[in-house]
């Protein structure tokens, strides 16, 4: 087992993991303070200029007067003007383009995304450009390198629920918003359409774009002798190109074989090897290797990769192919669900949803196969609320889940979405595997 999913287990017996810790937009920055008693006023402030809060409901702020010194510079007090002073941190919502600062302050709009208002600030003066519309704000940046700063988001919260919805790579993109902010706010439909395109783009290929990458399919003796790793049975190899380089893919695995040497008694071991090679036209060299092993297992025991679960895709069309498979792993002499792993290499870079497969024998088990049939089951555990349940309850959930995504972070949103897709491919466990 890797180490993470390890400590991933662990931790979620004993309730650490997911605690329920307070949200950053609760903290507050500034002179004024969060008591909890409603405050008339709350006051923030960036160099010399301050943001007053007033007409207080519940925490909700209807009036804002920006002043420097003696002088209100600008007000804002439109009929349901809703601000909250108390959630909000001035300091991280200031943002440098060229030689404009431009300070971002919030309009609310539960539940639906809120708005900005924005000013800018130059040399101690403050003034205010205008608002932007509901805005998940999936950037704040100069995103075109035209010297002027753009706000870009969905207009509501798209949230797909249906795998259906996840497969449309067009899904919600009609929701989507660029304001530029100039001497005035004004959306940008070149930019918005930029956006849209490179959001269309990243998603495919959880389809389509898969079977761009042929390849084939290697007999054991037809494989590179210098991707031969002795003790190890080759399982499945493949062999592709993509521009200049030529790759060979090989499963092997060592075992299952004994050791008594510490116990006295049979223990089996086995050892899941998969590794990428590539080569310029000589001999073949290592990308990468992925291995998991079982130790010293005195009960039922099986590890492989999952049959036909290895892929081979190039969902961001960067030349570069991207490798995804899923395996298994157990020990075990009881009912409970193995190990799985769905791990994609993009060149050399690693991705991996780590958890457990959910079995389909018992009551919980048929429930959660139902809500995994209708596309209904979220299988990242991050995203479970488990505060509320016991530590039993909060395990059980574990079932059929992976810890988190976080390897994805930073990368093509179709990398993850296909790699959730193989885990939900997988990840209902009909019978027990063993040697
Ligand atoms: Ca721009
Ligand atoms: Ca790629």
């Amino acid at each position: 087992m890797h180490p993470r999913l390890r400590l991933f287990l662990a931790l979620a017996v004993s309730g650490l993991l997911f605690s329920c810790s307070e949200s950053p937009e609760t903290s507050n920055t500034g002179e004024s303070k969060s008591t909890g008693v409603q405050d008339s006023t709350v006051i923030q402030t960036y160099q010399n200029v301050e943001f007053i809060y007033s007409e207080n409901d519940l925490n909700w702020f209807g009036r804002l007067d920006v002043r420097s010194g003696r002088d209100t510079l600008i007000t804002l007090n439109e009929n349901d003007l809703e601000l909250a002073a108390y959630r909000f941190i001035l300091d991280e919502n200031v943002f440098e383009v060229g030689d404009k600062t431009y300070l971002l302050i919030k309009w609310d709009n539960r539940p639906e995304p809120h708005g900005f208002y924005v000013f800018e600030f130059h040399s101690g003066n403050i003034k205010l450009i205008g608002k932007t519309g509901p805005t998940t704000a999936e950037f704040i940046e100069d995103i075109d390198n035209d010297g002027r700063l753009e706000i870009g988001g969905y207009q509501i919260h798209c949230q797909a629920s249906l795998l259906e919805q996840m497969d449309n790579p067009g899904w919600c993109l009609d929701q989507l918003r660029v304001y530029e902010v100039g001497s005035e706010i004004v959306r940008d439909p070149a930019v918005e359409a930029e956006q849209s395109e490179r959001i269309r783009l990243n998603r495919l290929g959880r389809t389509e774009l898969s079977k761009d990458v042929s390849y084939s399919e290697l007999l054991p003796s037809q494989v590179p002798v210098e991707c031969v790793i002795a003790d190890f049975e080759i399982l499945q190899a493949f062999e592709w190109k993509s521009g200049n380089l030529e790759y060979v893919l090989v499963s092997s695995r060592k075992g299952p074989y004994s050791t008594t040497e510490n116990h006295g008694e049979d223990r089996d071991n086995v050892d899941l090897r998969i590794a990428q090679y590539f080569s310029e036209g000589g001999v073949f060299k290592l990308l990468w290797e992925e291995t998991d092993s079982i130790r010293d297992c005195p009960l039922d025991m099986w590890m492989g990769v999952l049959p036909g679960s290895i892929r081979l895709t190039d969902l961001n069309r960067n030349g570069i192919t991207e490798t995804t498979f899923a395996y298994n792993g157990a020990c075990r002499g009881d009912m409970s669900p193995s190990d799985l792993f769905v791990v994609m290499y993009e060149g050399e870079s690693r991705m991996a949803l780590e958890g457990l497969m959910m079995l389909k024998f018992d009551n919980f088990g048929k429930r959660r196969e139902s809500l995994h049939s209708q596309s209904l089951f979220d299988p990242d555990y991050s995203r479970i609320d488990t505060a509320s349940m016991t530590s039993q309850a909060a395990r059980r959930e574990m079932e059929g889940r992976y810890a988190d995504e976080n390897d994805f972070e930073g990368q093509p949103v179709a990398f993850v979405n296909f790699a959730r897709r193989l885990w939900l491919e997988y990840v209902v466990e009909e019978e027990f595997t063993q040697f």
